[in-house]
C-alpha cells in the first residue's frame, strides 16, 4: 500500500518536470492512493461513515486520480500508534480523539477540560472559528497537518458495579481513561481509580474486570460493543471530545497545492456530515443500548454541579501548561458565541 503511495508521489513530482502538451501520461502519473486508518468501525460508526463520505467526495473531485485505501477497527493500530505512524509517513490519514494528541503537543489539551463546552452548536462554532483552527495549525510543529476538527462527542460513564447517581458512587472505581493528564487527574478528583489505556485493549480489560468501567460517548460505547460488558451507563456529559481529521507532514508536502485545497475541503464538508450523523447515531444507539438491557440514569442538576466543582481544580492544574493565553482565548469564544 504504501509502495503504491510512493509510486503515485515519485510519478508525481516526475511529471511536474514534463513539459506541458504530454497531460495525458501527466494524469495518469499522478494517480495517488492515500491510506487512511481509524480506531472504529465502519459500518456502525460516524467516524467510521464520515470517512467513507470523505473517501467518495476526493474519488469524485479528482475524477477517481486520488483513490482511499480505508483500515477500519484499529487494524493498523490505535490513535496515538496511528500518529506515530503519520510523523514517520508510513500512514498518510487518521482521525484520533484530541486527548491523545497531548502525547504530542501540548496546544489541544485546552479541549480535555472537563464541562468545557455547554452543548455541540458551541463547540462547532469555537473548533471552527479562530481558536480551534489556530490549535490545527500547531500540528504541523510535530508532523502532521489538521484538515478539519470532527465529532467524537460528550462522554459518558459505564461500569458493571452500579449507577453512578452521585459522585460518591465513583468512588473507588477502576474506570479506564485515554492516556491523557488531564483526564487522568480528573477522574482522580472525582474519587475514581483511572487507568489510561489505549482503546483497543479497552473491551478485553471490561470483560476480564482488569478494569470496572470506561467512558466514551454513545456512538462508540454502541460501535465497540463496551455494552456487553457493562450494566449502567450515566450521561455524565463530563468531556467533550473533538476528533481531528489530520494528514502525515510528509504526503502532505509532496501534494500539489490543487491536491491539498481538493483534500481539506473534503475534509471539512465530510466532517459535516459526520457531526450531524454523530448526533443522529447517540440517540439512537442509546435506545438499542437500552433495549440490549444496560440501565441508563442521567446525572441530577445538584449532582452533576458537585462534578464541575470538584474539577475547577484541574482549570488552574493546568492552565500554565495549556497557556493561559491559550485557555483565555477559548473561554472568551465559548462566552461570545452562546
Ligand atoms: C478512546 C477514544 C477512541 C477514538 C477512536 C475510536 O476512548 O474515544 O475511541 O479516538 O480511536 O480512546
Amino acid at each position: 500500500t504504501i509502495f503504491s503511495l510512493l509510486i503515485g508521489l515519485v510519478g508525481c513530482s516526475t511529471s511536474q518536470s514534463k513539459k506541458e502538451g504530454e497531460e495525458k501520461s501527466k494524469d495518469q502519473a499522478q494517480q495517488i492512493v492515500l491510506k487512511a486508518g481509524i480506531g472504529s468501525s465502519l459500518q456502525n460508526s460516524s467516524h467510521g461513515k464520515g470517512l467513507v463520505k470523505f473517501q467518495e467526495i476526493v474519488e469524485k473531485e479528482s475524477n477517481g486520480r486520488i483513490r482511499l485505501q480505508i483500515f477500519p477497527d484499529g487494524q493498523l493500530g490505535n490513535d496515538k500508534s496511528m500518529m506515530e505512524a503519520l510523523q514517520m509517513g508510513t500512514l498518510d490519514i487518521t482521525i484520533p480523539s484530541t486527548a491523545p494528541i497531548a502525547n504530542f503537543t501540548k496546544s489541544f489539551m485546552v479541549f480535555d477540560l472537563p464541562y468545557l463546552f455547554p452543548n455541540e452548536e458551541v463547540a462547532d462554532r469555537v473548533l471552527d472559528g479562530p481558536a480551534g483552527q489556530d490549535i490545527l495549525k500547531t500540528l504541523e510543529d510535530v508532523g502532521m497537518v489538521g484538515l478539519a476538527y470532527w465529532e467524537n462527542g460528550f462522554r459518558n460513564i459505564t461500569n458493571s458495579k452500579r449507577p453512578i447517581n452521585s459522585i460518591d458512587d465513583l468512588k473507588g472505581l477502576k474506570i479506564r481513561t485515554m492516556q491523557n493528564p488531564i483526564h487522568l487527574e480528573t477522574f482522580k478528583a472525582w474519587g475514581a481509580n483511572p487507568v489510561p489505556m489505549p482503546f483497543n485493549e479497552v473491551f478485553t480489560a471490561l470483560e476480564q474486570k482488569v478494569i470496572d468501567g470506561q467512558e466514551n460517548p454513545n456512538t462508540l460505547i454502541y460501535d465497540a460493543g463496551f455494552y456487553e460488558a457493562q450494566k449502567y451507563l450515566t450521561l455524565s456529559r463530563h468531556f467533550y471530545t473533538p476528533f481531528v481529521f489530520m494528514i502525515s507532514k510528509k504526503t502532505w508536502d509532496k501534494l500539489s497545492p490543487a491536491d491539498q485545497e481538493l483534500l481539506k475541503k473534503a475534509a471539512v464538508e465530510a466532517g459535516k456530515y459526520q457531526r450531524q450523523i454523530n448526533r443522529e447515531l447517540s440517540e439512537k444507539y442509546l435506545e438499542e443500548m437500552k433495549k440490549k438491557g444496560i440501565a441508563v440514569n442521567e446525572l441530577s442538576t445538584e449532582e452533576k454541579q458537585k462534578f464541575i466543582e470538584k474539577s475547577r481544580t484541574i482549570y488552574a492544574k493546568f492552565e500554565n501548561e495549556i497557556g493561559k493565553d491559550r485557555l483565555k482565548k477559548v473561554l472568551d469564544e465559548i462566552a461570545k458565541v452562546q
